[in-house]
């Protein structure tokens, strides 16, 4: 079997895997030879030019470091205040610095020309996020004829979006450089395949721009997932089971509304809150027999949109706070912390209601592991997004428009109030879909595909 070498922004670190796909990269990584390379996580002032390579927890690892200067522009700027907004639809919070794009390429041209020299011609290469679209051209330029593959975890955005974009021609022509482009849904690959047909054709000098050449590329989806069995078996282990103590003697007899998520402005956290408002002031009967739990570690803080979003998410708690508490009941517990798995499987088995409500959203693993945590006695009901990719395969949640905030009130006020019959019915749909999506599912689909592929060099040869 060939190797694999997965890129990523940010290698993998010893102890325990924090996330569901770090721990399914790793394992399909220890199955077969291979490495893991990406950013150490260090900055120096002049790193060197060499990967340095070690074990970690039994994996190999190369490692490059950055200039502050470098990982600012790529990671920051143009990957976090350009891409990440704009592929999700939000052209209004990008920031445009044109130093950025310079230092993203910058910074992808050196993973390519560390990585290089480690590289055998039959290794398979499988590269990670919109931080290194380019990097298989980088890599084509320095001579490498690999077979590698490009997974996009965020959504792919609309044509005129994309059009707005600084630079998307070039990061369009970089994908083309790829043998096999994963995307997480089919919406993806119709908004790819609008811009694929129709390129605009006109540049600032009237020069006709030239049209990107997608025939060596084949795109296609592979919606990623979680282990559902692995959730289901931590949501009863001991240190769930001690989370779900804890909850329960605050909780008393209420019912629990649980969102888990990044603090990022995608996931439509202020439109929730404000869901759960006009669930309160719509129906007094449910005060004081429901609770609303978010859970939003802040990400990516050091950029002005995110402290924005989190300020204004403070405010929203504080106000719904205000309106509805009393001295002996209080509508919602708003935490900006991490938890661990297992305390996380356990909250999700005892909420009523999963809240997946992002705005856009790749595919959102939270509704994965919400369905799998549950107890298949008496499951809970998700309520999700349309936006998320992972309304396309979990047709069984009570899907709303999470900008629609009466309909999102109106989705938890029908799942607090379900009867236990439906809800075991939907459930045992969600948890199908789920297993059919596991994370392991994915990788080994997109690894068959790209591995069965014969590459740039035969295929020119051939041809
Ligand atoms: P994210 O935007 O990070 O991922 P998501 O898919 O929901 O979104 O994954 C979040 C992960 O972080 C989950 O495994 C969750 O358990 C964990 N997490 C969230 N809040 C946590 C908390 N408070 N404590 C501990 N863990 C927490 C990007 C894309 C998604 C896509 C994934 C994978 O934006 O659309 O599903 O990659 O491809």
């Amino acid at each position: 079997m060939s190797r694999l070498v997965i890129v990523s922004n940010r290698t993998p670190s010893t102890g325990p895997a924090a996330g569901g796909l770090a721990v399914a990269l790793r394992k399909t990584l220890a199955e077969r030879d291979g490495f893991w390379f990406g950013w150490s996580g260090k900055l120096s002032e002049q790193p060197p030019r060499e990967a340095r390579f070690e074990e970690v927890d039994g994996l190999t690892v190369g490692k490059i470091d950055l200039t502050r200067q470098d990982h600012h522009a790529y990671y920051a700027g143009f990957s976090n205040s350009i891409l990440w907004p704009a592929f999700h639809l939000r052209l209004d919070l990008t920031t445009f610095d044109g130093q950025w794009y310079e230092g993203y390429r910058r910074v992808n041209t050196r993973f390519a020309e560390a990585l290089r020299p480690h590289l055998k011609p039959d290794d398979v290469i499988w590269v990670h996020d919109y931080h290194l679209i380019p990097l298989a051209a980088e890599l084509r330029r320095l001579g490498a004829r690999n077979r590698i593959g490009f997974y996009l975890h965020i959504p792919f955005p609309v044509a005129d979006t994309l059009f707005a974009i600084p630079h998307h021609l070039e990061l369009m022509r970089d994908l083309s450089h790829y043998d096999l482009v994963g995307m997480q849904a089919q919406r993806d690959i119709v908004a790819f395949n609008e811009f694929a047909d129709h390129q605009a054709p006109l540049s600032l000098s009237g020069d006709p721009l030239k049209a990107v050449d997608f025939s060596k590329t084949i795109v296609e989806a592979f919606p990623i997932g979680s282990d559902p069995d692995a959730f289901a078996r931590l949501a009863v282990s001991p240190a769930a089971n001690k989370m779900v103590r804890r909850m329960q003697r605050a909780m008393d007899e209420q019912r629990l509304i649980l969102g888990v998520d990044r603090l990022d402005y995608s996931k439509g956290l202020p439109q929730r809150v404000e869901a759960y408002e006009k669930l309160l002031a719509n129906n007094p009967q449910l005060r004081r027999g429901v609770h609303l739990l978010q859970i939003a570690p802040p990400s990516r803080d050091t950029i002005k949109e995110y402290q924005h979003h989190s300020d204004q998410l403070d405010a929203m708690c504080g106000h719904v706070m205000g309106r509805f508490a009393e001295p002996d009941w209080q509508p919602l517990t708003y935490v900006k912390r991490a938890y661990g798995q297992p305390s996380l499987a356990g909250l999700y088995r005892m909420a009523r209601i999963g809240l997946v409500t992002p705005l856009r959203d790749g595919m959102n693993l939270v509704a994965h592991e919400y369905v799998g945590s549950q107890n298949p006695e008496d499951p809970g009901v998700l309520v999700l997004s349309r936006f998320a990719g992972a309304a396309e395969i979990f047709e069984d949640a009570l899907q709303v428009n999470p900008f629609d905030t009466d309909e999102t009130a109106e989705a938890m006020r029908m799942g607090l109030s379900m009867p236990l019959e439906e809800r075991r019915a939907r459930w045992e749909g969600l948890m199908r879909a789920a297993r059919t999506h596991s994370v392991d599912n994915w990788a080994a689909r997109f690894l068959d595909r790209l591995g069965a592929m014969a590459g740039r060099a035969r295929q020119r040869n051939a041809s």
